[in-house]
């Protein structure tokens, strides 16, 4: 039988990590995070598929597409986080595990940031953590759906 499929979706902008601002998201690009969380998810008998989009709708179809199909997400919304209220309402439908994760702490930053429409959707938020967080979100799911 196949392994259970975490989607990790990744929100707008995100494809630019490792480019630019090094000191607020670190050097790693979004390639890095991907293979920690592959990896992590190879550790915990799950499998792992990443979708990125600079389109809230994208996203929203994939959140779609994830339904009845794969057992968890792992979301990091980018600015999307803050406003997008389409993709709130398409996590709402997912059945399983949701754990919303960032590389920064918005809580510590601009007050704009401290607003997340993800969140009561969410099982979870981790954030802060730089790169470490994609093997702690991946972790995170696994441990709900073991629980
Ligand atoms: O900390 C995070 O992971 C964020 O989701 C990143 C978003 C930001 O809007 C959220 O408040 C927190 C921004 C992603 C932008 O990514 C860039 C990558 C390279 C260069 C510039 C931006």
């Amino acid at each position: 039988m196949s392994e259970p499929v975490v989607l990790l979706l990744s929100g707008p902008n995100l494809n630019l990590l490792g480019e630019r601002d090094p000191a607020v998201y670190g050097a790693e690009t979004l390639a890095d995070h991907v293979a920690v969380a592959s990896a992590a998810a190879t550790e915990r008998g799950l499998a792992l598929e990443h979708v990125q989009s600079n389109h809230e709708g994208d996203l929203v179809d994939a959140v779609h597409a994830a339904r009845g199909r794969c057992a968890g997400i792992v979301v990091n919304p980018g600015a999307f986080t803050h406003y997008a209220w389409a993709v709130h309402d398409a996590l709402a439908t997912f059945d399983g595990p949701i754990v919303e994760l960032h590389l920064s702490n918005p809580a510590g930053r601009e007050p704009w940031r401290h607003t997340s429409v993800v969140a009561p959707v969410a099982d979870g938020t981790i954030a802060g953590f730089g790169g470490a967080g994609y093997r702690m979100a991946v972790h995170a799911v696994a441990d709900l759906l073991e629980a």
